[in-house]
């Protein structure tokens, strides 16, 4: 699968690329490959529209788009394409991304978005889904995931073993 990138990561403006980061980190840890761009809904949107329309012919499987304020690049991207697309609120605007989330999030029945969690744990959360639509036709990377998730549960056992703590008041 290394040979063409699947994912492709659009933001809506190079402000953006410190969010996405959350994406790209976890991409790099699997050892998937992605093609990054910036494009807007609103700024460019012939472009937006010609990169969403040809990307399914270019051999993505997946599309992430994070974008702020008003954030039409994921509904714009999916009006364009049958791939999966990810949304990523970002929190650009005074309304710290909620502005972004309400746009993703209530896209109308028959253009569907995926919508994460707002800023940079969402962007993480975004390369993890898309990994694991990914997974439905690359196996090797379903005991990756597999192993993945097993850190995280190691991870929290080790926490509570190192926390525990029992207090009892005298009575
Ligand atoms: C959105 O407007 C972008 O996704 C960005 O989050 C926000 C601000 O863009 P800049 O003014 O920083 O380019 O479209």
């Amino acid at each position: 699968m290394n040979s063409k990138p699947r994912v492709l990561i659009i933001v809506g403006s190079k402000s953006d690329l410190n969010v996405v980061e959350g994406a790209t980190e976890v991409l790099q840890d699997f050892g998937v490959g992605y093609q990054l761009t910036v494009s807007s809904a609103h700024r460019t949107s012939s472009r937006t529209i010609k990169i969403a329309s040809e990307a399914a012919e270019r051999g993505f499987r997946v599309i992430i788009a994070a974008a702020g304020w008003s954030a039409g690049l994921p509904g714009a991207i999916a009006a364009e394409t049958i791939l999966p697309v990810v949304g990523v609120p970002v929190p650009s605007s005074v309304l710290l991304g909620m502005d972004a989330m309400f746009s993703m999030v209530q896209m109308p029945p028959g253009v569907p978005v995926a919508t994460m969690a707002v800023g940079n744990g969402g962007a993480r959360n975004a390369g993890l889904f898309a990994l694991q639509i990914l997974a439905g036709e690359f196996k090797e990377l379903r005991s990756k995931l597999q192993n993945y998730k097993r850190d995280l549960a190691e991870k929290v056992t080790r926490d509570a073993e190192s926390c525990e703590e029992l207090f009892l008041p005298e009575s």
